[in-house]
């Protein structure tokens, strides 16, 4: 069976993707263009730095030295943090509590592996802290995802081998990066968007152990 569990954070534990949209947006909109809901995919996932670049190609900016890069992606992150730090435990999303438990009671290993810098923040806010044997996030890795090693990174700390290991995932980067790990997908989120994932479920809320192992036939 699977060992080891490993979940992204934003999109799957709590919804923070809608605060990194507005921030973006709101950068977007300092720089002089919109920045549309459809086009927020692209962002999920990635590293801050690589969002802004996708962010910039956009709004067709292209002239643009590191240092202003990093003064925007600073200025994102402000913004960001103002809405994270309000966040309250009531915005963990459904399913992921009694899910979490059950690993728990069954001594199952979990891992986060989410490429954000202030992952710890938020499972602080959210008191999650305790259910997480390891915590990789986005001050441990270098290569963002579709690059597996943010869960390459979780499975070593686990002590587990890559196929022990199962991932949950928003983001289509995300069930890219954890299928080139060799681990087992689940898609939080959209079939047609997550459609390289081994299962996709609309979110955490109804599943068990059990029904993810029937449904892998394992
Ligand atoms: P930060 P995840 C990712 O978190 C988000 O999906 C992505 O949109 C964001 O750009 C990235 O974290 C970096 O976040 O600016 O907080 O370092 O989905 O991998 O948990
Ligand atoms: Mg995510």
């Amino acid at each position: 069976g699977i060992e080891g569990y490993i979940f992204d954070l934003d999109g799957v534990i709590v919804d923070t993707a809608k605060y990194h949209y507005s921030a973006w947006k709101k950068l977007a909109h300092r720089l002089g263009f919109d920045f549309q809901e459809d086009e927020n995919e692209r962002l999920k996932g990635v590293s801050r730095t690589r969002a802004l670049e996708i962010l910039l190609d956009i709004g067709g900016i292209k002239a643009i030295n590191p240092e202003e890069k990093r003064a925007l992606a600073d200025l994102k992150n402000s913004w960001y943090q103002e809405y994270i730090l309000r966040m309250e435990t009531s915005e963990i999303l459904p399913g992921v509590l009694p899910f979490l438990r059950e690993l728990r009671k069954r001594t199952i290993k979990i891992a986060l592996g989410s490429a954000s810098k202030n992952a710890v923040t938020i499972l602080d806010k959210l008191n999650l802290m305790a259910y997480f044997d390891v915590i990789v996030d986005g001050n441990k890795v270098t290569k963002a995802k579709p690059d597996p090693e943010v869960f390459l990174l979780a499975a070593k700390l686990l002590n587990l081998s890559p196929e022990k290991c199962i991932v949950f995932e928003d983001a289509f980067s995300g069930i890219e990066a954890a299928k080139s790990a060799g681990m087992y997908a689940v898609g939080i989120g959209s079939p047609q968007v997550l459609y390289q994932a081994d299962l996709v479920f609309p979110s955490l809320e109804k599943i068990t152990i059990d029904s993810i192992e029937k449904a892998l036939s394992l």
